[in-house]
């Protein structure tokens, strides 16, 4: 390990140990919160001798060097497999929850009659070993299949499909150090009913299953736009991922995250459709997870230090599931689906050319997660946070027979958020390179440049039924909403799975929502379940569009330091609990979220 003594690396040796030995106790967090083993961060602990020292290692808290040595750009970046339906699920799938035959879920579909799937998917949640470098022993992961990352689901509006999740993940006590067999599966922003959306409140346990009725139906159907619901509020690039309350970080670290495209009639997936937009399809249309993970520079196993509060940042960068792979490409157009799968870094990526480092390589950028822009505005970086996706299409023929990097340059030293530097070319972190050494191929895409529309934005003007302000704020050595922390709460009054909530928001109404962080240290990626916001104002302010503030539609916005942002909401279609959250999953385990409800009836709590 470069740059550090003999005694840092033993230092660091050590914490790894000892942090390994407290994890595989299965503590939970608060427990150990309880214990004041996590109280006010570590540096605020009264702790002497050799055991602080080896749990404070200067070198690891400061998001140094800490992972053994792998070599670059040797191994290809592995494609996500596309996941096959099944042609029936036995037993059939049931309205009320099929408890009897094992199934987790409390709650009755929603739409399951009004909208009967079309597909069945069987999914297993399970133990697999993955080789993320060859550099590396091979890693047990948690993963859908038992891959990483999970498989890809290619959906269509229209067509209503049916998921079976099965917990099948090891016992606590063979967690490896960090996960729990406890899992709720979220596929963040579909236009989901509740007890489908895989909330944190509603999580199954090993040997359950539940079924997830995603109905694949346009916001509005059965309020503003009936009865197909509004064109202009289609998505496009979605991720799943576990959001099991309290142990998301773990779980999702441990590696339960996937992909989910959806299409409709214009973003087609055909590229020489004209009735569509024509975006690069098929073997040219990519999804790209990035995550930064931790190794222990002893054994090379995966490492996740449950006593970090501020956010997990690794040292090492994968795409799809590897460390630093290649790409090789053919000299055409491409559409680039990118999620950061955390657990807490933003990023900043640009084209980065190593033999040309003053060069400005452009791009197009198409999505605001998973949200056309109006139309493709051209970049030369764009920024995310924590689940955040943007969709981007590259020209490669500006670079045949050379390689150009995917390169993050946003300087980010510790879990807390970025410094908001912007570093040189060539001083970020490298995390794909594209090799543009495949042959010429036809290229029937559409010229980004030419594209005048994709959708309008909603109209934004209705006049809200409420407005709610919501802090979030450090309490504690924790992350609060309002001062609140999360918890599921079953509600005395009501069946099972009914979980109180902060509020409750008036169905199909309009809402605002005012989101404060008062804090010059911190930045949250904040999400919203269910229903995407348009910005309205940045600190008083109507926002500007930019490749950094994109005003189109989105489904997480980063609360950046001392900032307040308003937001449009439109609740509507179904009933039921969802969460608001900081998407930094360190913080929402630690438990920067809370829970709302649409009812028919909604309240006047305004700073809930
Ligand atoms: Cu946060």
């Amino acid at each position: 390990m470069p740059g550090i003594s003999r005694n840092q690396q033993r230092e660091i040796e050590q914490a790894f140990e000892l942090r390994r030995q407290l994890s595989s106790a299965g503590l939970t967090k608060r427990e150990l919160l309880k214990m004041g083993l996590l109280a006010g961060g570590m540096a605020a602990l009264p702790m002497k001798g050799a055991f602080a020292k080896a749990l404070r290692p200067p070198v690891l808290l400061k998001g140094g060097p800490s992972s053994p040595p792998t070599r670059a750009f040797i191994e290809p970046m592995p494609r996500f497999i596309v996941k096959q339906p099944v042609a029936s699920l036995n037993p059939a799938p049931t309205v009320n929850p099929n408890t009897g035959a094992g199934e987790g879920r409390k709650l009755a579909h929603q739409v399951l009659t009004r909208f009967p799937p079309q597909k069945f998917y069987s999914v297993s949640q399970q133990q697999g070993q993955v080789s993320m470098s060859p550099d590396l022993p091979l890693q047990t992961i948690w993963g859908f299949d038992g891959m990483l990352p999970g498989p890809l689901y290619i959906a269509k509006y229209g067509e209503p499909i049916l998921v079976r999740n099965f917990n099948n993940l090891p016992p606590q006590n063979q967690n490896g150090g960090f996960g729990l067999p406890s899992v709720s599966t979220h596929l963040h922003n579909g236009h989901t009913p509740s007890e489908s959306d895989g909330g944190p409140c509603f999580f199954f346990e090993r040997g359950q299953f539940y079924d997830q009725h995603y109905p694949n139906v346009l916001a509005g159907f059965a309020s503003t736009h009936p009865p197909h619901g509004d064109i202009n509020e289609s998505l496009s690039s979605l991720w799943y991922h576990d959001h099991r309350v309290d142990f998301t970080s773990q779980n999702l670290y441990k590696g339960l995250a996937g992909m989910y495209n959806l299409f409709n009639q214009f973003d087609n997936g055909d590229e020489t459709n004209g009735a569509g937009f024509r975006l690069p399809s098929g073997e040219f249309d990519v999804n790209i997870m990035l995550n930064d993970k931790v190794f222990d520079p002893n054994t090379g196993l995966l490492f996740f230090d449950i006593f970090n509060l501020d956010g997990i940042l690794g040292d090492k960068f994968l795409a799809n599931g590897k460390i630093q792979p290649f790409f090789q490409v053919h000299p055409r157009r491409y559409r680039f689906r990118f999620v950061d799968g955390g657990p807490s870094r933003f990023y900043q990526m640009f084209l980065t050319d190593l033999n040309n480092l003053s060069a400005h390589n452009v791009f197009w950028q198409i999505s605001s997660d998973g949200n056309l822009l109006p139309k493709p505005i051209q970049v030369e970086s764009f920024r995310m946070g924590v689940a955040q996706r943007a969709d981007i299409i590259i020209d490669f023929s500006a670079f045949a027979g050379r390689s150009i990097y995917f390169e993050n340059r946003l300087e980010q030293q510790d879990g807390r958020g970025p410094t908001g530097n912007v570093l040189a070319a060539g001083q970020g972190n490298l995390i794909v390179r594209f090799d543009v050494v495949l042959p010429p191929v036809p290229d029937n895409s559409a010229n980004p440049a030419n594209i005048a529309k994709f959708y309008d934005l909603p109209d934004t003007t209705a006049t809200p039924r409420i407005t709610r302000t919501f802090r979030f704020e450090r309490t504690n050595g924790q992350w609060a909403i309002n001062g609140r922390f999360m918890s599921c709460v079953q509600d005395p009054n009501r069946p099972p799975g009914n979980f109180v909530p902060r509020f409750k928001v008036q169905q199909n109404s309009v809402e605002h929502w005012i989101l404060q962080n008062n804090s010059g240290g911190w930045e949250h990626p904040i999400h919203i379940h269910f229903e995407e916001f348009q910005i309205l104002s940045i600190n008083g302010q109507p926002p500007t569009n930019s490749p950094l503030v994109l005003t189109g539609r989105s489904d997480v916005v980063r609360l950046e330091h001392n900032t307040q942002v308003e937001l449009f909401f439109r609740f509507r279609d179904f009933l039921g609990s969802h969460p608001l959250h900081c998407h930094n999953v360190v913080h929402e385990d630690h438990a920067m979220m809370l829970l709302w409800e649409i009812a028919t009836q909604g309240d006047n709590n305004t700073q809930p």
